[in-house]
């Protein structure tokens, strides 16, 4: 059923009371100035709209606000920090957007058991700290940990730059606590490692991207933090030499933390935008950026594979983990690019196999100067999942679906997925049979329609409009 052939003017404004009346009506804004930070996303290329943002203190005033909503068949938009790069957040028009972001509460942080149980809306800075004074850290890294939430990592099982350490936010899923459609409570709650009972929930609703459930509350394992780390950078001729520098790395005993690509082009934005200086005297095409750490001598071991890589490096700088200098390179593309850009950046999270990771940036460079010629690819990202972040500066807003069309096309080519780490939201929902085949879009179709029978939880968001 369509949510909104429910919905008039008059019922909106009989919801927004007795949404006013769950969770108080400061808590409910409807002001277009006070919502704009919640409708639309910080790239400026998502613009939505709603008709209230909905903000509850708790596990109980979601499921109130929820059971209205569901009652009234308006669509809900569950919103964590709103950091997501594909639009996976932002309403669209007639829905509440329900933000989580009041769920801050850390409820505990168990150094025996390893895991954290916060609410949906702890940011993943505030997660990390709180573990860093037990001596643990938390698995995921992202640059924008300082906004993203709990909820909203899981909802769209994030990667960040601890992924080729630590797995994704799936993996770092214990329990979790969830609101269905229609307001009742799902409680999957069991500090167990090994709980090998039926489905698993936690696991389907990581990247389900709010369409199955609103996320409150998260039980997440907690990592042992390396010590004695050290950051090499080293420029290389091209991503398959960087593959095989890392792979030396591995082969030696050293642990890789965080492995990243970047190119010549993207150093050069950071260093036009920010304090940052260039890392040698003479560029290299790209630059791979290895962190490492070791129970041995780390700095030692990772110098002696370096000086047996010369076939391999042109340049190198090492510097010790803690001192952040070298990762300010890597961590302010993205800034830099959307200063940078004329345009709101088209940004493709995608992956690959490491095989032909090489031929796909060849081929895809080759395409974007016979296609877009006018369009300016910087790419980056965390190459030793197989992830490349495909940014596309000053494209014309109206070649964007086309741009997009191509490099899509070109990774299914390549076997590769559309959907490295972002989720895919409302930027890939209509490209989602190049990452599936019809029979499993057809299942998540039928879980999407069990679990949200009317469709209300975030219309158009990941499957392609046609549930209910
Ligand atoms: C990162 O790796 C994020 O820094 C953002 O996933 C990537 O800006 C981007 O495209
Ligand atoms: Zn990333």
């Amino acid at each position: 059923m369509n949510p909104r052939a429910l919905t008039e003017p008059a019922t909106d404004a009989r919801l927004i009371d007795a949404l006013a009346e769950i969770v108080g009506h400061t808590h409910v804004l409807t002001d277009p100035e006070l919502i704009e930070g919640y409708t639309r996303d910080w790239t400026g290329r998502w613009i939505g709209d709603a008709i209230a943002v909905i903000r509850p203190g708790n596990t109980s005033e979601v499921s109130a606000v929820l059971r209205a909503c569901f009652d009234a068949g308006v669509p809900v938009t569950p919103q964590g920090g709103n950091t997501g790069l594909v639009g996976g957040g932002i309403a669209s028009t007639g829905s509440v957007v329900l933000s989580t972001r009041r769920l801050e509460t850390i409820e505990a942080v168990d150094p025996i058991g390893r895991t954290i149980a916060a609410g949906a809306g702890v940011t993943v800075a505030r997660a990390d700290l709180a573990a860093s004074a037990h001596g643990l850290r938390f698995g995921i890294d992202l640059a924008s940990k300082e906004s993203a939430t709990l909820g909203g990592i899981v909802a769209t099982n994030a990667g960040g730059t601890r992924m080729v350490r630590y797995g994704n936010t799936r993996a770092q899923i214990l329990g979790i606590e969830a609101v269905l459609a229609d307001g009742s409570v799902l409680s999957r709650w069991t500090p167990l490692v090994k709980d090998n009972v039926g489905y698993d929930i936690p696991g389907l609703l990581a990247g389900s991207e709010g369409t199955l459930a609103v996320i409150t509350k998260v039980l997440m394992k907690l990592v042992t933090p390396a010590t004695d780390t050290q950051v090499v950078l080293a420029g290389v001729r091209d991503v398959d030499q960087a593959l095989l520098l890392c792979n030396r790395v591995r082969q030696s005993g050293l642990t890789v933390e965080a492995a990243e690509i970047m190119t010549d082009d993207g150093i050069s934005l950071v260093c036009a935008h920010t304090d940052a200086r260039r890392p040698f005297g003479t560029p290299s095409p790209m630059y791979t950026l290895i962190e490492v750490s070791s129970p041995r001598e780390t700095e030692e071991s990772l110098l002696e594979v370096l000086s047996d890589s010369a076939d391999l490096i042109e340049d190198a700088t090492v510097e010790p983990g803690p001192a952040r200098k070298l990762w300010t390179l890597r961590e302010s593309h993205t800034e830099s690019i959307s200063a940078s850009s004329t345009t709101p950046v088209v940004k493709l999270d995608i992956s690959v196999p490491l095989s032909v990771m090489g031929m796909f940036i060849d081929n895809l460079r080759e395409s974007l100067a016979q296609r877009f010629p006018l369009v300016r690819p910087i790419l980056f990202g965390h190459f030793a999942d197989g992830n490349i972040h495909v940014n596309l500066l000053d494209a014309e807003p109206r070649v964007a679906h086309e741009l997009t069309d191509m490099v899509f096309r070109l990774v299914a080519a390549h076997h590769g997925s559309i959907s490295a780490e972002h989720g895919i939201g409302r930027a890939k929902s209509p490209w989602i049979s190049l990452g599936r085949t019809e029979t499993d879009i057809a299942a998540m179709q039928l879980i999407k329609s069990s679990w949200d029978p009317r469709g209300i939880l975030n219309p158009g968001i990941l499957l392609p409009e046609k549930v209910g």
